[in-house]
């Protein structure tokens, strides 16, 4: 990691750590150890949400490839492996470029090995790092159509204002004559949700204490894993999956050269991951000036793939 990252790292640790409520932002979950456990939740049973949006992507992939331009290059938001993307790959062979944008290095440099030898003749050009600081893309791809690219329901680990800042940032980086195709989860019975975000092997809850070890070995903390509880709770008022770590006992923890006091109970809210309804992401989107071109829905346990394109002026 850069002095740099390690000192925003640094800073967002104090602050989350002296705020009350307790809170930090969930793109500190992903670093190398991080990623590997995001992946190993992907093939959890209880984590649906990689496997159904897989299988419909993989049935939609030949009517999205069919809006897609010839030399177009697509622009993804935290793309992780990269496994989605083959979907889309394969089916729009006449995508000219890539760029995959990730604030994990690893699993970002991972991603681009493979893709290197699986497909030869894609100009490949990553960008490690957040995708909500303001971006450039490379010269090299500048003057070409773009097709943004957001899978995962990422969008819902945003606050619904952060989403719209978001989506406004991406239609400026992504030009006018862009489509944006986004993955999102949808609202529905509590229990699937929680057992989602809580699996019986514990994975969740090793990806949710990573956050704790990470800042143990970058930041020398001295956490004890053992003192807290991964807590996966639904918050009805927000339509939201919450993760919290919940200190098990009153204790003192050293982080960043500073101590800090936990209650017993008291908790560090991790993440935020927003499920939606139709209308809700319609209005979202439409706050932020994309329109609905279209929608596929999986079926149960349900999720959503939208289809955005930019208001023009003459529709607003
Ligand atoms: N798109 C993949 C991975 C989703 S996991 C999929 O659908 O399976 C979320 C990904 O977003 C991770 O790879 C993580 O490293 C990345 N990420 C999270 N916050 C980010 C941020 N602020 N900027 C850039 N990447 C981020
Ligand atoms: C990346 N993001 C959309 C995942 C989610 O479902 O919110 C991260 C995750 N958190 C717990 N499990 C998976």
């Amino acid at each position: 990691m850069e002095v740099a990252d390690n000192r925003e790292f640094a800073a967002d640790v104090i602050a989350a750590l002296s705020a009350r409520p307790k809170s930090i932002s969930p793109k500190y979950f992903y670093d190398a150890v991080g990623s590997d456990l995001f992946e190993a939740i992907c093939v959890t049973p209880e984590y649906y949400p990689t496997r159904t949006e897989t299988s419909l992507l993989r049935s939609i992939a030949a009517e999205i490839a069919a809006g897609i331009p010839d030399g177009g290059v697509l622009v993804e938001f935290g793309s992780g492996a990269s496994d989605k993307t083959r979907l889309l790959l394969d089916a729009a062979p006449q995508i000219a470029a890539y760029v995959p944008i990730d604030i994990s290095a690893d699993a970002l440099a991972k991603a681009v090995e493979r893709l290197t030898a699986d497909y030869p003749h894609l100009l490949l050009a990553p960008l490690a790092g957040d995708f909500t600081a303001e971006l450039s893309l490379p010269t090299a791809v500048a003057q070409l159509p773009k097709i943004g690219f957001f899978p995962g329901s990422t969008i819902g680990n945003f606050l619904p204002e952060q989403a719209v800042e978001f989506l406004r940032s991406a239609y400026h980086l992504l030009g006018s004559d862009c489509m944006l195709i986004i993955g999102a989860d949808v609202v529905k019975d509590e229990a699937i949700l929680v057992a989602a975000y809580d699996d019986a092997q514990g994975v969740t809850a090793q990806f949710n204490k990573n956050l704790l070890a990470r800042i143990n070995r970058e930041l020398g903390g001295d956490f004890d894993l053992d003192a807290f509880d991964h807590v996966a709770r639904w918050n009805p008022a927000f339509n939201r999956m919450e993760m919290h770590l919940v200190s098990r006992v009153g204790q003192i923890v050293n982080a960043a050269g500073l101590p800090f006091t936990f209650k017993a109970g008291e908790s560090l809210h991790t993440e935020n991951s927003h499920k939606f309804t139709r209308e809700s992401f319609e209005a979202l989107a439409n706050s932020a000036g994309w329109r609905l071109e279209r929608q596929w829905l999986s079926g149960a346990p349900e999720f959503a793939v939208f289809c955005l394109k930019p208001i023009q002026p003459e529709e607003s």
